[in-house]
């Protein structure tokens, strides 16, 4: 072999190396490759409620947008946080979501999304408080909504105090509300959800970007038999 080639292959079989080593430390460390649907049809028995566990966060941190305002989900199988917004659900079933709210807010333009709707009674909780509407004009005030628009179920994200976490998937040490509720999915089919609070920071109006781009304000729910 010349020189060149042994170079060559030296360099080859390096940049394999490298490779391995930044696949392996993201797949290990890293909230997983953005896309592709978590399924949450097998983690109970049939009738059983589901348990759907999210999170949002002021900058997503990496990849291609890194400071893109986004949603993650935490897989049912592996506990890991996924970079995910289509969610496989099984229908006629009682879905018990926490949302683990890492973002500021703002007042919002229209109070309307300050209410809970589509929820048993109309309410959520907020850190274990039960409430139906939040004034965004207090506090932080809102930072986004998690809302099903076929469904009628829309919940604000209320604004976290202090300095929000940097870099997704953020964890308890970070300013943080945790907000709970139930809704029922439907009979089959897919069923939109996003975020109603233009929160596109950069773009026309607040509503391009992440905005307006699947798994980050917005995603799918693919209802299922
Ligand atoms: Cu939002």
């Amino acid at each position: 072999m010349t020189q060149g080639g042994r170079l060559g292959t030296v360099l080859g079989l390096f940049l394999v190396a490298v490779g391995l080593v930044v696949w392996a430390v993201y797949g290990l460390l890293g909230p997983g490759v953005p896309g592709g649907v978590v399924d949450f049809t097998t983690t109970q028995s049939a009738g059983q409620p589901v348990n759907l566990t999210v999170q949002t966060v002021g900058a997503i941190g990496f990849g291609s947008h890194p400071t893109w305002v986004s949603y993650l989900v935490k897989d049912p199988k592996s506990g890991k946080w996924l970079h995910t917004t289509t969610w496989k659900l099984p229908a006629n079933t009682v879905v018990h979501m926490t949302i683990d709210q890492y973002d500021s807010g703002s007042p919002l333009r229209n109070q309307e999304w300050g209410q809970v709707m589509g929820t048993p009674g109309n309410t959520a909780t907020l850190n274990g408080k039960s409430f139906k509407v939040y004034d965004s004009n207090s506090g932080g005030g809102v930072g986004h909504t998690f809302t099903i628009p076929t469904l009628n179920v829309s919940i604000p994200l209320i604004s976290v105090v202090g300095t929000p976490c940097g870099q997704a998937p953020c964890h308890f040490n970070s300013p943080h509300n945790i907000e709970s509720f139930s809704f029922k999915t439907p009979g089959p089919g897919t069923y939109n959800w996003q975020c109603f609070v233009p929160c596109g920071l950069g773009y026309l109006f607040g509503n391009g970007g992440p905005m307006s781009t699947q798994n980050y304000m917005g995603g799918e729910l693919e209802v299922v038999n």
